[in-house]
C-alpha cells in the first residue's frame, strides 16, 4: 500500500504510525468509494423507467442503510480514538528528556529558517519577549553569559541519527509552518508563541525543510532550508566548526 500511495521516504521512528493511519484511512475511503459506485450502478438498473413506470410512495422498508452507516461510524470512531488521538497525545505530551536530546531553537521568518544551538555549554542564553527585535530574533539577553557561545545559523539544522530531537519553534513575522516530510512532522510557527516538537530520526541523510503555510511571495524559497541527519561524531565536528560564526538573514 505504501508503494501504491507513493508515500515519501520515511526517516523517523513515529512516522511508521503516521503512515499506518494514512493507509487505514485510504482503506476506508476505498471501501466507501467502491460501495457507492456499486450502489449507484444498482440504482440505475433497479429504478430504470422501464422497471418502475409508476412511483412507489412507500419506499424502502428494510434497515440496511442504517446498519451500514453504523458500521462506517464505528470504523471512523476506531480510527479516531484508537489511532489518531493516541498519536496526537504522543506528539504533544511524550517529550524525551532534554539532556539526552539534540535541542534546537527555530524562528521562521519571511522567507527563511533561523536556527540556534546552545553551543558548548549546552545551555541557551536567557530569552525575553521584550528583547525580540530585527537584530535579536531570539530575544537573547546580552547580559547572560550562557548565551555567549550559542550558535546562530540559517536554513540548516543538523541532528544525530537515533537520538531524539526537540525543536522550539516560533516565528518573527507571520504564521509559517515547519514541515519535515521525511520525519512526518508538521507544526505551525506562530509569532509570540514558542511551540515544542519532537521526533527521532532513523536514517542518515539530507532532508528538505518546507514551509506548509502560504506565508507570502517568497513562500517557496523557504524550502531552501534543510535538515542533516548524521552520526554523533560528524555532528560534534560540524557544531564545533560553526561555533563562533555568526549568520543572519538580511533582505
Ligand atoms: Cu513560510
Amino acid at each position: 500500500m505504501e508503494k501504491l500511495l507513493g508515500l515519501p521516504v520515511l526517516a523517523s521512528e513515529h512516522g511508521k504510525d503516521v503512515d499506518k493511519l494514512i493507509i487505514y484511512i485510504h482503506y476506508l475511503m476505498i471501501a466507501l468509494f467502491v460501495g457507492w459506485l456499486v450502489y449507484f450502478a444498482y440504482v440505475l438498473f433497479r429504478f430504470h423507467r422501464s422497471r418502475s413506470p409508476k412511483a412507489d410512495y412507500i419506499g424502502v422498508k428494510n434497515h440496511a442503510s442504517n446498519y451500514i452507516e453504523v458500521i462506517v461510524a464505528v470504523v471512523e470512531a476506531v480510527l479516531l480514538a484508537g489511532f489518531a488521538i493516541p498519536y496526537w497525545a504522543r506528539a504533544v505530551d511524550k517529550f524525551p528528556p532534554e539532556q539526552s536530546s539534540v535541542v534546537v531553537q527555530v524562528v521562521a521568518q519571511q522567507f527563511a529558517w533561523n536556527v540556534r544551538y546552545p553551543g558548548k555549554d549546552a545551555t541557551f542564553g536567557r530569552q525575553e519577549m521584550r528583547l525580540v527585535s530585527n537584530e535579536n530574533l531570539f530575544g537573547i539577553d546580552p547580559a547572560d553569559p550562557n548565551g555567549k557561545d550559542d550558535v546562530p545559523l540559517l536554513n540548516e539544522i543538523h541532528v544525530v541519527v537515533h537520538k531524539p530531537v526537540i525543536i522550539y519553534l516560533s516565528s518573527k513575522d507571520v504564521i509559517h509552518s515547519f514541515k519535515l516530510i521525511a520525519m512526518r512532522m508538521t507544526q505551525d510557527a506562530i509569532p509570540g508563541m514558542r511551540i515544542p516538537l519532537h521526533f527521532t530520526p532513523t536514517i542518515e541523510g539530507k532532508y528538505q525543510i518546507n514551509c506548509a503555510q502560504l506565508c507570502g511571495v517568497g513562500h517557496s524559497s523557504m524550502s531552501g532550508g534543510y535538515l542533516v541527519v548524521e552520526s554523533q561524531e560528524a555532528f560534534d565536528k560540524w557544531l564545533a566548526s560553526k561555533t563562533g560564526a555568526a549568520t543572519r538573514f538580511d533582505e
